[in-house]
């Protein structure tokens, strides 16, 4: 049983009217088809053979790091048992083009899937970096106006990496660049990592903080009920890396950063007043050094998707409390499915010119995408 379908069965309350249980997964709202809207994907996730190869082989290792049990269930499913998501991940045609089409979708951003390349040694995390790149600058060559694609680099080796960060925008053209948050349990506001963050805003080129479960430190009270992974330990991980880089100061060094952050920006919109009472500039005796708010951090360097949050409500809250030009629609493919997401950007009450931002202006912008049709 998928994760929706056990969902469905929980019951049949609903929140202040807003959030039927029984109906995730259903397309929200007032059903309009606007097979006009241009509609660009912002956190489509992929994989390449020789990657989930390896990532069987982690797997297979064992250990306690958390994400090895639902990639458990994707790259080294038991005999007989389906692997989960495992076929969508690694086509770029026959599936992936029909539901693009079906739903009218007119582009997904590609990206390498979570955990990427950082569960590797730092020797095959560049080499399926590289392959990786090249691998998608391919299919971006062969679908121009179908794919983008963010390029993965393995901070594990951050010399290494900022090489392949330069070949992926100058050689590649690919259109920024993903990360899937901590690294070996270490975070990117640390100094060895600031070569990385140096590069990206030298290359201009937004750097996507996509989550993994959580590190080591903080891992234990997600052990149970699959919390480590999107229902919460996701955004926890991700949200806790955002405000480490917007608190360490690290943002004044590296003031023209572009950060993104999926899944509405892990909580950290709705945190934004009290971030800013607590986090404000002066606490130094707390061992931080940041010399803006978090929201001032949040509206020039950061920007959001939608990716797996379909709440027409917890949009609203956003294009209000960070304005509509950081805000950008994703699916979160094939983690999510396409049609309520296509449903939730179509029918979601905003004007007609913040879903054109939402749907595809912002990305064409943030991601120097064609604006063509
Ligand atoms: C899920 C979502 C699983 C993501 C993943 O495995 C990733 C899930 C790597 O919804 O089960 C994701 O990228 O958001
Ligand atoms: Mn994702």
């Amino acid at each position: 049983m998928n994760r929706r379908s056990a969902l469905g069965r929980i019951g049949t309350f609903a929140l202040a009217g807003t959030l039927d249980v029984d109906r995730i997964g259903e397309p929200h709202g007032r059903k309009r088809q606007n097979t006009a809207l241009r509609k660009i994907a912002t956190e489509e996730a992929c994989t390449f053979a020789e990657v989930a190869g390896e990532l069987r082989k982690v797997v297979r290792a064992g250990g306690s790091n958390l994400d090895l049990r639902l990639l458990k269930s994707i790259y080294d499913a038991p005999p007989g048992v389906e692997p989960r998501f495992l076929p969508e991940l690694l086509d770029f045609d026959a599936k992936r083009l029909v539901d693009m089409d079906r739903h009218g979708v007119s582009m997904h951003v590609l990206s390498l899937t979570a955990p990427g390349v950082q569960m590797f040694d730092a020797k095959t995390g560049a080499s399926l970096a590289t392959l990786s790149n090249d691998r998608l600058a391919d299919i971006v060559r062969r679908h121009p106006k179908r794919y983008a694609a963010l390029a993965s680099f393995a901070p594990q080796d951050p010399q290494a990496a900022v090489k392949e960060m330069e070949r992926a925008v100058n050689t590649l053209r690919l259109n920024g660049f993903i990360v899937n948050s901590h690294t070996n349990n270490e975070y990117l506001d640390q100094a060895r990592y600031w070569p990385i963050l140096e590069a990206a805003e030298a290359l201009d080129a937004p750097l996507y903080i996509h989550p993994r479960a959580p590190s080591d430190g903080m891992a234990a009270p997600f052990r149970d009920y699959a919390l480590e992974s999107a229902a919460w330990g996701y955004g926890m991980e991700t949200g806790t890396h955002a405000v480490r880089l917007m608190l360490s100061g690290v943002l004044d060094r590296f003031p023209k950063l572009r950060i993104i952050l999926g899944h509405m920006g892990e909580g950290i919109p709705f945190w934004m007043w009290r971030l800013d009472f607590m986090g404000a500039p002066g606490g130094r005796a707390a061992g931080r050094s940041n010399r803006l708010k978090p929201s001032e951090y949040f509206q020039r360097n950061f920007a959001i998707t939608t990716s797996g949050v379909e709440d027409p409500l917890a949009l609203r809250y956003c294009i209000d409390r960070l304005g509509v030009d950081n805000i950008m629609w994703a699916i979160d493919y094939p983690y999510q499915t396409t049609a309520p997401a296509v449903s939730f950007i179509e029918t979601a009450p905003m004007s007609d010119s913040d879903r054109r931002k939402i749907a595809h202006g912002n990305a064409e912008r943030i991601f120097r995408i064609g604006s063509q049709g």
